[in-house]
């Protein structure tokens, strides 16, 4: 499966790969095919067939070592040059600085403070499984990761990098929107996971948004306008978000329990306890989820890294499906 290159390099990136195909795949048919004709042409046909004297031929050895090391040497240079253009940081005051965040099983991201606008409010620009980008802007991604190794890979913009705890690794990138989503003003392309990292490995999904610069400047003026803001509105984003996988809102049953009525109803968990939904047990179920396990599902809940704000416009959203207040 092709997947369409979204990044300044993944055009080269894609050049090099198809020319690594084109020769091995050569090759492969080029020695196979000499392989089959010698054994059917030289097969023993009688008993008394003896082979015939053999004479070495220093052309052809001097040709046939020659010529694929020469292609192998074109095809190191080229694959250097491609390997340090990638991971070369662009210098220069355009670059953004992102620090990325891995966590059993989700990533979090933080944009630098120098897009507060407000000076008086230290926001955290923060966003969780959604990566905010600008087009044709470079990115820096310092990464690391709370628990084990987890790796971050976006295949659109042909970028791969392992995120372990304790050490910072990076990677680099200069998003585009691809062709196929031109004219939009936005793309979206798949964040995922791709070191086994425990149960929930598979769930380890993101998404990485470019935007136009306008469109970007707005989305981080919208981020730290709503940072301390708590709303219903603001819950149904971060559920859009993060929880839509697991989560219905009309009853139906996902990998988790429907939201729909669930504020203020019994709950009853697999220890045999049991509490209702309120306020504290809806904040206790998104930070820790593994210490409530509701009777009947999996413990396959993420936990998830969000602030108080951003807890209470959850609590409100999930209030607001229900006909009790
Ligand atoms: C990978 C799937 C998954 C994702 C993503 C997920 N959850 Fe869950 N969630 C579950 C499962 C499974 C349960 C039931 C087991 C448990 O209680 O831990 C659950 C339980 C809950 C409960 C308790 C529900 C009840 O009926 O008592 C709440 C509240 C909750 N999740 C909130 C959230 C919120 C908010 C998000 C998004 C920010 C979210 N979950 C994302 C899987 C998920
Ligand atoms: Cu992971």
């Amino acid at each position: 499966m092709y997947i369409e290159g979204a990044s300044l390099y993944a055009s080269s990136h894609d050049k090099l790969m198809l020319w690594i195909n084109i020769l091995t795949i050569a090759a492969f048919i080029i020695l196979n095919s000499v392989l089959i004709y010698f054994i059917i042409r030289y097969r023993k046909r009688s008993d008394n067939d003896i082979t015939s004297p053999i004479a070495g031929s220093t052309i052809l050895e001097i040709v046939w070592t020659v010529i694929p090391s020469l292609v192998l040497v074109w095809l190191y240079i080229w694959g250097s040059i491609v390997f340090i253009k990638m991971r070369t940081i662009p210098t220069g005051e355009n670059v953004v600085d992102i620090t990325v965040t891995a966590q059993q099983w989700a990533w979090s991201f933080a944009y630098p403070s120098s897009f507060r606008k407000n000076p008086e409010k230290p926001t955290v620009l923060k966003s969780n499984n959604i990566l905010y980008l600008e087009e044709g802007r470079p990115f820096k991604l310092v990464m690391s990761s709370t628990d084990v190794i987890h790796s971050f890979f976006i295949p659109s913009f042909r970028i791969k990098e392992d995120v372990v705890p304790g050490m910072y690794t990076y990677t680099t990138f200069t998003p585009l929107i691809s062709a196929s989503q031109k004219g939009k003003g936005r793309a979206e392309y798949n964040i995922f996971c791709t070191e086994y990292c425990g149960k929930d490995h598979s769930g380890m999904l993101g998404k990485a948004i470019v935007l136009s610069p306008a469109k970007f400047q707005e989305q981080m003026e919208k981020i730290e306008t709503e940072a301390g803001n708590i709303s219903s509105g603001r819950g149904r984003e971060i559920f859009e978000g993060n929880c839509k996988s697991c989560h219905s809102i009309d009853g139906s049953r996902l990998v988790g329990p429907s939201f729909k009525g669930l504020w203020k109803k019994d709950r009853k968990f697999t220890d045999g306890s049991s509490a209702q939904a309120d306020e504290n047990y809806i904040r206790n179920s998104v930070i820790e989820p593994a210490k409530q396990v509701v009777e009947g599902y999996p413990a396959a809940m993420p936990v998830q890294s969000y602030g108080d704000s951003e807890i209470q416009s959850i609590i409100e959203y999930i209030k607001s499906l229900s006909s009790l207040k």
